[in-house]
């Protein structure tokens, strides 16, 4: 067993004879030095063995409200509540590879000195073998991923978020490929030295991905994105470079199920950035009358070419991890009933009845509760109960509205694909791209209004194209060229098309102009009509709008000179939009996609 000599090994390591990964295993135990090396089943004792460790660490308290059955709620180190950006690397041999969007750093230098940072960083502490299989068991189109995590927190996590234990080793098998994702929080226990209730090492966090190896290595945070390796990091970074080298895509998407009156059944992704509601519309409840809206995945989703031409899309994960503030049986009656039980809260407030709450959960706030720090907290106090940034880890399988295909290993065939950003104005409630080229160009041009629920300046417009600015693992520039590429691909008849939402435009009042919600279903009605042939559009410079009276406003009180507005293209404000435009992708010099030129260009010219 070479440097493993002398640690506790259970069955599971007896019986896998993978070399790469028992020798990877080895190599990682030498270097870290933990106590012990325990793999991972995934089933559900093990889960409830490291729940019951976490409590007995601080780290978790088992919500007693009776409602709220084997519920756990988790307070994180202060200063570890989120994705930090600027701690974030890709790192391919050539920094181009990584374009200006990413922070690059050498591999061999990155490599050393995290292998520096990593000796000895799990000492005192477990090491958890965590195999998992990003998309269904057994799928074709399943990746899989074995994390080494000193991080109990982070396997029941994984739990929930991926396939995860004996089923994904099993598909591993001998000789299989998995993509090895390293992670430590960074802070060894040294002999007689009392450990904290959320280990972490803020000040030297990194998260790095080399995607010519398709490796991870994530050091010093045990939160979210930096420490789930399975999700953005995985899912998002690491597939992208593989589904470049493959001919997939991995987007950071909603995957929706629309129904119709007459029973036909469409299926729409979405990419939006951060604070425009994804969630909320991956599980909306549609205004319309008999009109059906059910969930695939609300985060990321895989796409692939299938034999019959068409783009089908998987959602790769198995749970949510939502926003919590803001979430309630008005906003989002699915996701409420999606945490009833078996779930994970981390950073939300406790009630005094043992049950987690949220500003915006409820109408009335509790009189008084723990907020997410520990301490005490009524309505008066001048911080909120909840870190802006508060989870929940919820199984996929308990959303009301997951649609039964969610799990079908072949994905399901895709007929639109929405992109969405927050725009007080300018950009209209709804238009269609022209063709598959127009529609990549207007990928490339997402931006969103900054708000407070992210770090920087509110109302700030920034650029994220396909709402990947954080994910994409390589130059975004090729990113798009890869895009572009699918155009002759795919089955012409039953190529998607594309559209550009804004839910956020307002009036000169301030007032949004568009209520938003369950009234969105409005405007995916007239998607998918015009998806069929059949709903009404007219031709504007920046692509197809809704015709007059198209959008079905019946029962909804909105005046028509609102209606005028949302869906007015204000050419001078375009102009200036170009001008933007061409600043943005100046930054990705030769790579530019001459394609991507070629639209602006038009664009400008039908400006006039
Ligand atoms: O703060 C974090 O670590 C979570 S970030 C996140 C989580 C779930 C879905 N999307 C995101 C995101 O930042 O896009
Ligand atoms: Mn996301």
């Amino acid at each position: 067993m070479g440097a493993c000599q002398g640690l506790a090994y259970d069955r599971q390591m007896a019986e896998t004879r993978n070399h790469k990964l028992r020798a990877w295993v080895d190599e990682v135990a030498a270097l870290t030095q933990p106590v012990q090396v325990e793999w991972c089943d995934g089933s559900p004792e093990e889960y409830e063995r490291l729940c019951r460790l976490l409590v007995g660490r601080g780290t978790f308290t088992k919500l007693s409200d009776a409602r709220r059955p084997s519920s756990y709620l988790a307070r994180s180190d202060p200063a570890d509540v989120a994705r930090v950006e600027d701690r974030t690397f890709v790192c391919p041999r050539d920094p181009k590879d990584a374009g200006p969007t990413n922070n690059w750093v050498d591999p061999d230098a990155m490599r050393s000195s995290l292998t520096e940072l990593f000796r000895g960083s799990m000492r005192g502490r477990t090491m958890y073998v965590v195999p998992f299989s990003m998309g269904p068991l057994g799928s074709p189109i399943a990746h899989l991923g074995v994390e080494l995590t000193d991080s109990p927190y982070v396997a029941v996590n994984m739990r929930i978020m991926a396939r995860m234990g004996t089923g994904a080793l099993e598909a591993i098998g001998d000789n299989g490929e998995f993509v090895q994702c390293l992670h430590s929080v960074g802070a060894p226990l040294e002999a007689g030295q009392q450990d904290v209730a959320w280990p972490c090492n803020p000040a030297q966090v990194y998260v790095t991905h080399f995607p010519d190896t398709r490796e991870i290595w994530s050091f010093g945070s045990g939160y979210g994105g930096n420490a789930l390796l399975g999700k953005k990091c995985f899912a998002l970074r690491i597939a992208s470079v593989i589904g470049r080298d493959e001919g997939w895509l991995a987007e950071h998407m909603l995957i929706l199920k629309l129904t119709a009156p007459s029973g036909k059944v469409r299926y729409v992704t979405g990419a939006f950035p951060s604070a425009c509601g994804k969630t909320n519309l991956a599980m909306l409840v549609a205004s319309m009358p008999d009109w059906k809206i059910e969930t695939i995945g609300d985060d990321i989703c895989w796409m692939k070419i299938g034999d019959d031409g068409r783009l089908r899309a998987i959602n790769p994960e198995a749970g949510f991890f939502g926003v919590a503030p803001g979430t309630s049986m008005i906003t989002n009656p699915n996701a409420v009933l999606t945490l009833s039980a078996n779930c994970i809260f981390t950073n939300t407030a406790l009630t005094e009845g043992g049950d987690v709450w949220w500003e915006g959960l409820t109408t009335e706030p509790p009189k008084h509760c723990t907020d997410w720090r520990g301490n005490e907290w009524t309505p008066e106090s001048p911080t909120p109960a909840a870190h802006p940034n508060s989870r929940f880890t919820a199984p996929a399988a308990q959303d009301p509205a997951i649609a039964p295909e969610w799990e079908d290993p072949a994905g399901v065939p895709i007929s639109a694909i929405l992109l969405g950003g927050r725009r007080g104005s300018v950009v209209p409630l709804v238009y269609e791209a022209f063709d598959w080229a127009h529609g990549v160009f207007l990928g490339s041009i997402m931006a969103s209004e900054t708000t407070a629920a992210a770090t920087g300046a509110v109302g700030k417009l920034r650029r994220d194209p396909f709402a990947m600015v954080p994910f994409c693992g390589y130059n975004m520039a090729d990113y798009w060229g890869h895009w572009l590429s699918f155009r002759d691909r795919m089955d012409e008849e039953n190529m998607p098309r594309v559209f550009y939402v804004n839910w956020f435009r307002k009036g000169v009042d301030g007032r949004f102009l568009w209520p938003g919600f369950g009234e969105n279903s409005r405007v995916l009605e007239w998607i998918f009509e015009r998806c069929d042939g059949t709903a009404e559009a007219v031709q504007t410079p920046i692509g197809y709008l809704p015709a007059d009276g198209a959008i079905d406003i019946d029962g909804l009180e909105i005046s028509e000179d609102d209606m005028r507005e949302l869906l007015h293209v204000d050419r001078e404000a375009w102009r200036a939009e170009v001008s933007s435009i061409a600043e943005f992708f100046a930054e990705f010099e030769d790579r530019l996609p001459t394609a991507l030129t070629d639209q602006l260009e038009g664009l400008k010219s039908r400006l006039g």
